[in-house]
């Protein structure tokens, strides 16, 4: 066929098919062609055809066709998803085309995924009228289409009932009128579109109390106090206080030696149950260790270690998987490592350490404490009167670090001291059954007083008494006694 041909053919079917379609009403309305016009900007879909017929029945299989352009000269037919109602602005003049409005069974616009609309009013202008609720937009998420609520009288998407959300799912996302603003959630920070969680834990100011962890949550932040303290972690409380009262001794085990030292390590690394003995005050470097009670009552020693050097005095501690003592006749108090059986570190006191020892006497010139806070050592100090002085050793380095200097009794009329919940006390006595303790320094506040605390010497010999920070009882070696006290803390 020649190309006028086929345009006369084109023209004629053209005109046939307005004469039908003028016949046959569809959804109310009749539509024709309109020739020399055509919709611009909307083709999904191109085909060739010899007659518009082609394309008619073509676009009523499609769900998004809303018309199309018949292009004479082409043989083509241009399919559009929008019908000139809906974008008059796009319906212009065009010599070589004509413009079908699709016949049946048209799919209102918004009303499928396949078929979202721009805006409300495009709707409305499309069918001619439409009712406010749920559509397919295009213009909500780029590059898909998603289902919102449309209200037909404002014309405003609401984006924040979009089946795909618009904002970050950690954001709060608010509605207005032609728009919508999202917001990051509290403990997020971000545009509202993308938000990321705020590390609290990090910030410059701290969120936690000083004696608080703090661990960093999406959208929050939990505290917890540090052990020795109670609270909510915002503020937290030294659950350490003073000792209101020291029980009667409890005998657990006797050992033929008049004094002597005893523990289970305050940290419990070298197991909850194991038991360290100390045999004696002098001339001796031989520390025993039984694995629990039972064993310790039979006598059957799991290990023996020998150590390098005597001890001086019963002022021994096993603090975590270090022995710390008084090396004979020296100021240095040896850190023994239990697990490799050697020596890591002599620490040295001041010259003027070991001037006096304790009232029984034996050597007793250096004591060692542990409490909550850490390792201490204790000694009558010349540059204070031979009063007690005061200094924690930083275990982990292993040098002394903060120290007092006591207005206690001067050491040689003193029956021992220990350390609890940062308070140095000090016992009157180690013979008498009947004593008290009478001297209390708190190191946290500086104050000091008299608890005037009843303590009983059973058995009229005391050459040692530690306070075990984990169990919260005093160890004690009373004339081959080996015995605790219980002790009541003061309620805070
Ligand atoms: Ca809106
Ligand atoms: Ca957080
Ligand atoms: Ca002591």
């Amino acid at each position: 066929m020649t190309a006028r041909i086929v345009f006369r053919v084109s023209v004629l079917a053209l005109l046939l098919y307005s004469a039908v379609t003028q016949k046959c009403p569809a959804g109310g309305r009749s539509e024709s062609s309109i020739v020399g016009w055509m919709l611009r900007g909307h083709v999904y879909d191109t085909l060739l055809a010899e007659l518009p017929f082609t394309c008619v029945f073509k676009c009523r299989e499609d769900n998004r066709c809303q018309s199309f352009n018949w292009v004479i000269s082409l043989l083509t037919c241009e399919f559009n998803n929008r019908t000139k109602e809906a974008r008059p602005e796009d319906f212009i003049p065009n010599q070589d085309r004509s413009y079908y409005r699709r016949d049946l069974q048209r799919v209102p616009l918004g009303s499928i995924q396949e078929l979202p609309a721009e805006t409300c009013d495009e709707i409305k202008r499309s069918e001619g009228h439409a009712v406010s609720g749920r559509y397919w937009f295009s213009t909500i998420k780029s590059g898909t289409s998603v289902l919102a609520y449309c209200n037909m009288e404002t014309n405003d998407i609401d984006e924040c009932s979009a089946s795909s959300p618009v904002c970050d799912i950690n954001a709060n996302c608010s509605n207005t009128r032609g728009s919508y603003i999202c917001t990051c959630r509290a403990g997020y920070t971000g545009d509202g579109k993308t938000c990321q969680d705020i590390d609290e834990c990090g910030a410059s100011t701290p969120v936690c109390d000083i004696n608080a962890n703090c661990s960093n949550t999406r959208g929050s932040y939990i505290c917890t106090c540090k052990s020795g303290y109670i609270g909510d972690g915002k503020t937290c409380q030294d659950s350490c206080t003073h000792i209101k009262s020291v029980g009667k001794p409890v005998i657990h085990n006797s050992r033929s030696y008049t004094q002597g030292a005893w523990m289970k390590d305050p940290l419990g690394i070298m197991g909850p149950e194991t038991i360290f003995v100390m045999v004696g005050y002098g001339g001796r470097k031989v520390l025993e260790e039984f694995e629990n009670m039972d064993t310790f009552k039979t006598g059957i020693a799991r290990k023996k270690y020998v150590l390098p050097y005597n001890w001086d005095g019963t002022g021994g501690v096993v603090y975590g998987p270090y022995l710390y003592y008084n090396r004979e006749a020296t100021n240095y108090i040896v850190k023994y490592n239990l697990r490799t059986e050697g020596v890591e570190k002599q620490i040295s006191l001041s010259g003027s350490a070991r001037v006096t020892s304790y009232q029984w006497g034996g050597y007793s010139q250096v004591d060692l404490a542990v409490d909550e806070q850490g390792l201490w050592a204790l000694w009558g100090y010349s540059g204070n009167s031979n009063k007690l002085r005061a200094q924690m050793i930083d275990v982990h380095k292993g040098s002394l670090t903060l120290a007092w200097n006591l207005n206690s009794e001067v050491m040689n009329s003193m029956g021992n001291a220990f350390v609890a919940c940062g308070v140095v006390y000090c016992i009157d006595d180690y013979h008498s059954e009947s004593t008290t303790i009478n001297f209390a320094y708190d190191t946290k506040t500086g104050n000091q007083w008299n608890p005037n605390i009843q303590f009983t010497n059973q058995f009229g010999y005391n050459s040692m008494v530690a306070y075990n920070p984990r169990e919260r009882v005093l160890y004690a070696w009373d004339n081959q006694r080996l015995v605790t006290y219980p002790i009541t803390f003061k309620e805070r």
